[in-house]
């Protein structure tokens, strides 16, 4: 199955898609190996691993270089975070071919203008005009070449304060306008709003939620309640800092790496993810026929 198919049905399955954040192929093979059905190319995960803010400051070639690194990483879709859609439609219609053919599943973009702000972070959460922001989303869907290619309307209109009323309101025209999918993003400490969007929304497209700032809720609960997909969008990067934090002030304390060995990945370890097997085999079947090849003809 394509893996454009693979995240579509992920999606519309009985059970929810469980998407896991990613920076970078590493972190996405850990997503892998840890059995989630897709990997996030996360915006937030992919400017922090260069210390950059999520803000629309890399160019949209630095995000697609990290996402492609990701989905040639991975045998499992990705869905790719397009921010707001780097900025008009224009920009829009060359991200979906630029990320269709570097090999992502789909993307997801947000109704906020450019550049956006993270979610997260207070400051200028300015929702992009309903009409400018739908027809993007068909712009989208008219661009991309393969029709299991996923494009998620990300409502960002809780996260802005506009709303319940507001929020269903761009769910319905982003339902007629395309989109595959839409993701309602809530910062509030408890699913109570994205629990209340579930069920007010009466249309047919999976609902994809993001429950950084509400933890608690399970997978099996947002099955329970109809959702879609669930994307843990940065814990990954988050276990890796506090990890690495952790294990250099130890070494700078101690003076030595002897304390830490016990705790961190070891070296095969490291090489079995880099595929180092597959390299010495490789280098082996090319010294026989390199052989084979120098050998005087009889
Ligand atoms: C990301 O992972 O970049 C996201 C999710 O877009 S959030 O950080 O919650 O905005
Ligand atoms: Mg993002």
């Amino acid at each position: 199955m394509s893996k454009t198919r693979a995240l579509r049905e992920a999606l519309n399955g009985p059970a929810i898609a469980r998407i896991m954040g990613a920076h970078g192929a590493l972190s996405a093979k850990l997503g892998e190996e840890a059995g989630f059905e897709a990997i996030w190319a996360s915006g937030l995960e992919i400017s922090a691993a260069r210390a950059i803010p999520d803000a629309n400051i890399l160019s949209m070639a630095e995000c697609l270089e990290a996402a492609a690194e990701i989905a040639g990483a991975v045998g499992i879709p990705v869905l790719a975070d397009c921010d707001s859609g780097f900025g008009g439609v224009g920009n829009v219609v060359h991200m979906i071919r630029s990320y269709e053919a570097r090999g992502m599943a789909g993307v997801c973009i947000e109704d906020k203008m450019f550049p956006k702000m993270n979610s997260f972070v207070e400051g200028n959460q300015d929702l992009a005009p309903l009409g400018d922001f739908a027809a993007k989303i068909t712009a989208a869907k008219e661009a991309r070449t393969d029709p299991d290619f996923v494009v998620v309307a990300r409502i960002e209109a809780l996260i802005a304060g506009a709303g319940m009323e507001e929020a269903l309101r761009r769910a319905a025209v982003y339902e007629r306008a395309g989109a595959d999918a839409l993701l309602i993003h809530s910062k509030q400490s408890a699913p109570d709003e994205v629990f209340a969007f579930r069920e007010s929304y009466r249309g047919a497209l999976p609902v994809i939620v993001v429950p950084t700032t509400y933890p608690q809720v399970t997978a099996d609960e947002l099955t329970t309640r109809g959702f879609g997909g669930v994307i843990y969008a940065n814990q990954g990067l988050r276990a890796s800092i506090s990890a690495m934090r952790d294990v250099l002030a130890q070494i700078g304390g101690a003076g030595s790496t002897y304390g830490v060995e016990g705790s961190i990945a070891a070296l095969k370890d490291v090489f079995a993810l880099q595929r180092v097997d597959e390299l010495l085999a490789l280098q082996q079947r090319h010294d026989r026929l390199t052989a084979t090849y120098a050998a005087p003809l009889d």
